[in-house]
Parts: structure tokens; sequence; C-alpha cells
């Protein structure tokens, strides 16, 4: 089926795919199995035998299915894809060939997830995304083990575990679950000030992603390209959506946890099934080693970013996702990824943070994989050749031969040898100091960039990030931890936490140092360019009497600009249109909901409309999708559902109305409402959705 798509990833995995069609049911031994649905007994009624081997390797198996979770990011979901650089305009930077040999596809595995919650919570909490990419190179493997945010909560590893059992429900009672909306995570925030400026951004709507596939990623830390010579040149990572950058609404995300608690992961995986592939840009900022104390920052401190516009992202090739894992547990569940695994051409700095994940990602992967050979688990195999004197060990599926497993050997022919010429070489940086426990001064504003992060979003931006701030907050029971979280935002901005305060019955906080002023708009969202409807899922309500040729040209018309359009009726099956025929539906209205679709739209037809206007479950559809900003269509009488929905009076951002006579003309114009995603500029407040 994938044809000449298939990478030497694909191709390796061929050896350990197994398929079930026409065979016979077999015990692990391969012994054929006659009956497995009754247990072996003496007599109808008698206790099942020990000599039953079937049951107890069935039981057994069943018994041990389950791994520990990740202990962080243990919900996501993966895809198999490619990489390809545009040119070689990286070669003068770095060694590493998959980043420079132009066009040359290198095979990937990349897992998204959310981070706090466990293995089965909602995909839509308000939470970072991990965009961890594992480059199957003819080097080895290099993972870029980033998110969807380009700074994090604290700037030393060691604070990690602290962080971690802040978010995570509390321990007493296991509560909440995957939110962060509860007191030790607030008590940690008002106490840790270097978590400013990533609060802002879990606060902001980046924490609530539409989808995988239009959200950004970040590699975070500062990185370090090596030439061939052996000359460092700083890096960061950046991935960019083809789809833009989009969010959800708040209001929204919490209903589609209920509803759809699969709703990014399904996302994925049927944008992969019906071919619209994923992609995203690599870029990359890059910063001579003598630029290193250029900033104002830090360049070592992960909680700062580089500004865009004092830095520029400089495009390097593209991402592509086209194909679904076979088995969620053996690839998706399995895949270990490790900040660590990298390739010549690419290494660390000293970001103390960074430091702090070099060894956690190995760690932890020996207890959740259940020993050292979990590299040789096919979906973490590299396409290159493994060779080397490490053996034995849970799990050894190689047979390693022959009589030498150590070096310096002679009895091999000294094999495998070190010092190829193509062998990493760790750069070579000078560092020298008094071994003590201290942060570098360098690393203590802790507010310029928040404070910059908010100066460069637009009026609805802000507003959703105080409304966040009230939410959390407003879960939080200590009245101390409110102030203090309130007191701290006065360092970013006065405005900010009087707004917060105001929420949550707190007294406003004394004005702290003022506010710079300066901005980077590539932060907000609100610039992000508009991309069509591409992939955008629009629902078109009908009831009986729905007018089908109307149905059938705004559906074709939007289908073929790339939109997946389903029509949703009182009941499944089909409804009756205008003339009598049947119209199918694709789904029943009460099996799916507003919020799992990015339009709502209303055909014509006089007696559907009534219908419509008379289900309270269809009045719904408009108000919710009219309360959370989404663009609605209406045609003929399908606006009199519009008038019963109360959306308020004269015209709304969004709202494409027509009498039915220009359906041309009003799909143009609604394709243009789906695309700019939300019309935020609507007064949505007095809307009963
Ligand atoms: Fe992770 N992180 N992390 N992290 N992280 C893990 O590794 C850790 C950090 C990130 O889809 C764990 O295999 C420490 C930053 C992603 O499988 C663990 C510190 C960033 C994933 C771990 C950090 C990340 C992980 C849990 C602070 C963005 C999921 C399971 C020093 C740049 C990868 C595992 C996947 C997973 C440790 C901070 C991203 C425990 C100690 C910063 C995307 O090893």
């Amino acid at each position: 089926m994938l044809g000449d798509r298939r990478t030497d990833k694909d191709k390796q995995l061929d050896d350990v795919r197994v398929g079930y069609e026409d065979t016979a049911l077999t015990t692990d031994q391969g012994v054929p199995v006659d009956d497995t649905d009754n247990s072996l007994r003496p007599g109808e009624r008698g206790p099942t035998l020990m000599e039953d081997f079937h049951f107890r390797e069935k039981i057994t198996h069943f018994d041990h299915e389950r791994i520990p979770e990740r202990v962080v990011h243990a919900r996501g979901a993966g895809a198999h894809g490619y990489f390809e650089p545009y040119d070689d305009s990286l070669a003068p930077f770095t060694s590493a060939q998959f980043l420079t040999s132009p066009k040359v596809r290198t095979p990937v595995f990349v897992r998204f997830s959310t981070v706090a919650g466990s293995r089965g919570s909602a995909d839509t909490v308000r939470d970072v995304r991990g965009f961890a990419v594992k480059f199957f190179t003819p080097q080895g493997n290099f993972d870029l083990v980033g998110n969807n945010m380009p700074v994090f909560f604290i700037q030393d590893g060691i604070k990690f575990p602290d962080f971690v059992h802040a978010v995570k429900p509390e321990p007493h009672n296991e509560v909440p679950q995957a939110s962060s909306a509860h007191d030790t995570l607030w008590d940690f925030v008002q106490l840790q000030p270097e978590s400013t400026h990533m609060i802002m951004w879990l606060m902001s709507d980046r924490a609530l992603p539409r989808s995988y596939r239009m959200m950004q990623g970040f590699g975070v830390h500062t990185f370090r390209f090596v030439d061939a010579e052996g000359r460092g040149t700083f890096v960061k990572f950046h991935w960019k959506p083809k789809l833009g950058i989009h969010s959800l609404v708040w209001d929204e995300t919490q209903k589609i946890a209920g509803k759809d608690p699969d709703f990014n992961r399904k996302d994925l995986w049927e944008a992969i099934e019906s071919g619209n592939l994923p992609e995203w840009e690599l870029g990359v900022q890059l910063v001579a080693q003598e630029d290193e104390h250029a900033f104002d920052f830090d360049l070592l401190d992960a909680t700062k970013i580089i500004p865009e516009e004092v830095v520029p992202v400089r495009p390097v090739g593209r991402l592509v996702l086209d194909r679904n894992p076979d088995n969620f547990f053996a690839e998706t569940e399995q895949v270990a990824f490790h900040i660590g695994n990298v390739v010549p051409g690419i290494d660390f700095t000293n970001d103390p943070l960074l430091q702090g994940r070099l060894f956690s990602y190995l760690d932890t992967q020996l207890i959740r994989l259940g020993g050292p050979n979990f590299t040789q688990i096919p979906i973490n195999r590299p396409l290159a050749e493994v060779r080397n004197h490490h053996r034995d060990g849970y799990h050894q599926t190689a047979i390693p031969r022959g009589q030498v497993s150590y070096h310096p050997n002679s009895l091999g022919g000294g094999c495998p040898v070190p010092g190829s010429p193509g062998a990493y070489r760790h750069y070579q940086e000078r560092v020298d100091g008094h071994k003590i426990r201290k942060r570098s001064e360098s690393f203590s504003d802790h507010y310029s960039q928040a404070t910059l992060f908010w100066n460069s979003m637009s009026a609805w931006e802000r507003q959703h990030i105080v409304d966040a701030f009230r939410f959390e907050l407003g879960k939080v029971v200590n009245v101390h931890i409110r102030e203090g979280v309130v007191r701290n935002l006065a360092n970013v901005d006065h405005e900010l936490a009087v707004s917060v305060a105001a929420g949550i019955g707190v007294e406003p906080p004394p004005p702290a140092a003022p506010n710079h002023g300066r901005l980077s708009p590539a932060l907000s969202q609100a610039h992000a360019p508009v991309q069509g409807v591409a992939t955008r899922k629009i629902a078109i309500l009908v009831a009986d009497g729905a007018d089908s040729a109307q149905v059938k040209a705004v559906r074709s018309a939007l289908t073929g600009m790339g939109a997946i359009c389903e029509v949703l009726g009182p009941r499944g099956g089909a409804v009756r249109d205008g003339e009598g025929d049947p119209l199918p539906v694709t789904h029943a209205m009460n099996t799916t909901a507003s919020v799992l679709y990015d339009a709502v739209l209303v055909p014509g037809g006089q007696e559907s409309a009534r219908e419509l206007s008379l289900d309270g479950l269809a009045v719904h559809y408009v108000a919710e999708a009219f309360k959370h900003g989404k663009a609605i269509g209406a045609l003929g009488s399908g606006s009199r559902l519009l008038e019963i929905a109360r959306l308020g009076p004269g015209r709304h951002p969004g709202v494409v109305t027509d009498d039915g006579d220009d359906v041309d003309g009003f799909v143009k114009a609604f394709a243009a409402a789906v695309a700019a995603h939300r019309h935020p500029e609507r007064a949505i407040h007095s809307v009963p959705a």
C-alpha cells in the first residue's frame, strides 16, 4: 500500500511484523490449540487443572501485560514519517549528515504527549505538549525531545522531581487528574519565581492545541552544532506547523475531555489515514560561539527564548508524518527517547536543565522497559549498525558471536575498533571552576521575558490568560497561595495582577517594577498566518425537508477545498429531503457535539429549519459554536436556527448567511470565516451555552 514511500525503518520493521490472516490459534510454543474458551477440568463441573498449560500461559501473559507508564508524558500518540533538509546550507555549521544532505529522507518516529496526566487521561487538558522526534540517521539515532512551548518551569534538573510532584495529582488522594488547577502546583509556583515565564505560556492558549498538527515544537535548550573541524555554533531548534498555530478555547477543551477524550490522538490518526499528511518546517536559530554573552539573558537558561526578531529562525527542512503505527504498545508505548542520543555534529551545552535530562532518560528507560537491552526493541533499533562489547541482560535478543567481548583484544582482531573516521567527538570546551552548588547570577531575571510574552499578546489572548489564571487560582483553596501568585504576577505586569486578583477575591498587589514595554510579535498566535480550510471539520445540520441540492453544493465545494464535511441529523441513517428522497447523514447529532467541529452550517428547507429550531440539541450546536468563536453559516430558512439560538442583535464576525440564491458567494465567505479559525472579537458573554 505504501509503495515506494516505504522508509528503511519501515523495511527494518518487516522482520518483526506478525499477521494473523488465515492462521490457526497456537500457544506461545507454537502448539495448535483446540479450545480457548473452556479450561481443562475433571468433569464438566470440576476445578481447573494445573496441567492446563494453555490456560496458565494465557492468564500469566495477561497478568504481565502492563509496564510502568512514563513518569511524565504518559499519554501520547505516535506516527512514522521522514525528515528532509531543503539544502546543504547547514554544512558549514554541523557534520550531521541528515541535516545537510539535500533531499535525503531520514526516517523518523514522532511521539506527541501531554505531561501531567496518566496514560488514560484526556487529550485536551491545559498542559504542555511533548513533541519528541527520533531520527534514524546513517550516523545513529538522534532524538530531539522537545515541547510545544519554548521555555521550561525550572532552570536546573535537580528541581524536576519537586516540580513534577507539585503538578501531578496530590499524593494523599491522587486528585486532580491531568490538571494544574490545584494547590500544590500553585504553591510551588509562588515560591519558585523562575517558573513565571513558563506559567505565562501555560496559562495561554498554547496549552490547548486544536491539533498536534497545528502546534509548534521547540528543542527548548540551547544545543551546539559542531563542524568537521570541531568548531561550535549555538543552536535552538524550532518546528513550525504547515497548518498554522491554532488552539481550542478553555470551555471547549473541558467539554471535549468528556465527549471525546481521544480528540488529539484521533485527529492525528485520521489525518494520516486520509492522506492529509501532517507537516512541519524545521528552523534553527544560530548564534556564533563568540556571541555567547551578547544577550541580556543567559543562553544556558532554559527559562529564556531568543526572540525571533533578534535572531531569525532559518528554515532548514521539513518533517512529514505519513504512516500510523501498526501497534500502539509495540511502537508508541515502547519508543524510548533520550536527549543524550546525539549524532556527530550535534552536542550539548552546559544548560543545567539539559545536563539533568542527560541522566534521567536512560535511567527511566531501564525501569520502564525492563533492562539495558531496550535499544533492541524494534521501534528503538537504529538503522546504523550497532557493534560493541555490551552483553547479556534481560531481553537480549541478539546472538553476539565469537569469543571476544572486551577491548582491547587481539583474539577478535581488535574489533569492533573505536576511533573510526566518522566517530562522535565531543566539542572541546574549556571548563574550570570551583565545585559549588550555586545558580549563576546571569539566571536571576525571572520576569523580563514573562513581561515580553504578555506584552506581545493580542487583546483576546490576554483575556484568555487572565481567565486561565482566574480559573486555576479559583480552584486553589489556600488564600495565601492565591495571594502569593498575584504578588508574583505584579512583577510581570501590574494590570495583569490586578485583573487576576479581581477574579479570585484577593487584594490587588502593590505595583512592582514597571513594565519594560518591549514585545516580540512572533510570540502571538494572532500573527500566525491563516492557512485555508484544509482538514477543518464542518458540521452540516439537517432534518427532514432539508434542501439536499444546497447540501450537496456546499459540501462538494468545501470538500474540494480540503475541508471535512459531516452531515448531522436528528437520527442516524438518513433524513428525507424536500423531495422526499433520502439524504444520508454521517452521524446522529446526539453522538457527537459542536465542540468536535471547527464550524457549523445550516442549509435551507422550511420544514428542516422548523424541526431543527424545535430541537434543543440543534439550537445548542449553533449557540455553542458561536460562543466558542467558530464560523457559522446559514442558507435560506436555515437562518431561523440562528435567531432561535439568540446570538444577539446585529451582524457578527464569522457568521455568514445568504438567502440561498448565491451558494458560490456564500461558500467563499464561509470558507474565509472557517480559515480564520476563530472570531474572538465577538460579544459572547450573554450567550447561554
Ligand atoms: Fe522530559 N522526561 N524531563 N522534558 N520529556 C521524560 O523520559 C526529564 C524536559 C520531554 O514521548 C521522561 O522516557 C527531566 C524538558 C518529552 O516518550 C523522563 C527534566 C523537555 C518527553 C524525563 C525534563 C522535556 C519527556 C519520562 C528536567 C522539553 C516524552 C519518560 C531536567 C524540552 C518523550 C521518559 C516521549 C519524558 C525527565 C525536562 C520533554 C522522566 C529530569 C525541558 C517530550 O526521563
